[in-house]
């Protein structure tokens, strides 16, 4: 696939022991931990913390799942905004990673909208153990401005975060090379914004690999 020939340029590099070892951690035990509504409910635990974020539809919960392995561990549906909680997940007691409630749907009521924007900013501003934002975008769409002001809050609270596109099976192979040299482009102006970007597709299980290693680097 075509994005082997960017690891050297927007992508980082990882050798196969480490990728190796990313593989045996997610083979570990994974298990739900419970959804989140509001802040009194966060898991009271010190372990690394990673999440989710992106538009609704983006592909979070398919990639916890092609992640993990699991086909129905994060529940992955056809209707955007289902997901309105956090949902946390455990792995091995080691790494929490929390699947967001998504942003950008429009069939939501304002009042709706307003309540899950309130509790992914005091999210992502206040916990400590968040080690990294994983930014998802969708790569038929490319960064939308939604994507932008998540950044911009991201930003300016110094929460750091790394984009990893999804769905790269649906872009042919001529517009990939577009699409990674865009996104790098608009990604370049951001302050917390990590340097290199990561591809996946959980369909085909492409760069699957790479982020379990990304992700074990957190710990
Ligand atoms: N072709 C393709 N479809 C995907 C991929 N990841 C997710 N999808 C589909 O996109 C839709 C939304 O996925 P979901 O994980 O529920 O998105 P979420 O709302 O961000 O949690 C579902 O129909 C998935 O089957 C992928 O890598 N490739
Ligand atoms: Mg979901």
């Amino acid at each position: 696939m075509s994005y082997e020939n960017f690891k050297l340029g927007p992508f980082d590099k990882y050798e196969e022991p480490e990728l190796e070892a990313a593989r045996v951690a997610f083979k570990a035990d994974c298990e739900f931990v419970k959804g989140v509504v509001d802040m009194e409910g966060l898991p009271n635990t010190s372990i690394t913390e990673i999440a989710l974020a992106g538009r609704s539809n983006v592909g979070k919960s398919s990639l916890i799942n092609a992640l993990t392995d699991r086909k129905i561990l994060a529940r992955t549906s056809n209707t955007p905004g289902r997901t309105r909680e956090l949902n946390f997940f455990n792995l091995n007691k080691h790494l929490q990673m929390v699947d967001m409630p998504g942003y950008g749907y429009a069939k939501a009521s304002k009042t709706e909208i307003y309540a899950w924007n309130a509790l992914i900013r005091d999210y992502l501003r206040g916990r400590v153990q968040l080690k990294r934002v994983f930014m998802l975008i969708d790569s038929r769409h490319g960064v939308k401005s939604n994507d932008i002001e998540i950044m911009r809050m991201l930003d300016s609270s110094a929460v750091s975060y790394q984009v990893v596109l999804t769905k790269l099976d649906k872009v042919p192979m001529p517009e990939q090379d577009k699409l990674f040299t865009q996104t790098q482009d608009i990604l370049s102006k951001r302050r917390a914004c990590h340097p290199y970007i990561m591809a996946t597709s959980s369909a085909k299980s492409w760069g699957l690999a790479e982020l379990r290693a990304e992700m074990m680097r957190l710990i």
